[in-house]
């Protein structure tokens, strides 16, 4: 079977994918990259990235960056761990739909929240609307649960509920009672919780 590496720095959005992996349940290898010393910069992972940006993902000769992107990939490609909706599954476009929403509208919302534009764009103009839209659309999303897509634990789940809980970590995300209900029921997961744990171990060594 083609091997999986993860090309990590903990923590970052590469611990969104360490999650991922966890959930998983496949063997995978870790390849640290130091932000510290320049490694994302230096010519040895710009091979991998030409981005210089963390997560990197290699299985077999394939890399695959950008977090969701690589949550979404893994979910298809190793259905038996149940995490993706497969294609033909009417519930797909929705699960589909929250794979995007997290980088394009959430993450884009709370960083232009952290760091205002000198001038605002027009919310026409922005992907996300406007910041308190994606909020209310997402809560409402988490509300029901336990997760997105009903009972099933899928892949937007590791993508979203890792934007609400760093976002709440931040500051960047409101702690409303529904967010903070969704962040609860995922911190339970024993896969987020080794992910957590080995990222503190890598963070001290
Ligand atoms: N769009 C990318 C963003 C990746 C990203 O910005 N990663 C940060 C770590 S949290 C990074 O590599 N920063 C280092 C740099 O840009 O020099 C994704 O979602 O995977």
């Amino acid at each position: 079977m083609p091997k999986l590496t993860l090309y990590h720095a903990a923590p970052s959005r590469s611990s969104i994918v360490h999650w991922m992996l966890e959930e998983l349940g496949e063997p995978y290898d870790i390849e640290l990259v130091s932000f510290k010393k320049g490694e994302n910069r230096q010519p040895a992972f710009l091979a991998v990235n030409p981005m210089g940006k963390l997560p990197a993902l290699k299985h077999g000769d394939t890399v695959i960056t950008e977090a969701a992107a690589i949550c979404t990939y893994l979910a298809d490609e190793f259905p038996r761990a149940k995490l993706n909706v497969p294609i033909g599954d009417p519930r797909r476009g929705v699960y589909l739909k929250w794979l995007f929403f997290g980088p394009s509208c959430i993450e884009a919302a709370m960083i232009d929240r952290a760091s205002p534009r000198k001038e605002e764009a027009r919310r026409a103009m922005l992907g996300y609307g406007d910041f308190d839209t994606v909020m209310d659309v997402t809560a409402k999303a988490v509300a029901k649960g336990p997760f997105l897509m009903g009972e099933q634990f899928t892949a937007a789940d590791v993508v979203i509920g890792a934007n609400i809980r760093w976002g709440m970590i931040f500051k960047m995300v409101p702690e409303r009672a529904t967010f903070l209900d969704y962040a609860a029921r995922i911190a339970k997961r024993p896969a987020v919780q080794r992910a957590e744990a080995r990222d503190k171990a890598l963070q001290a060594g």
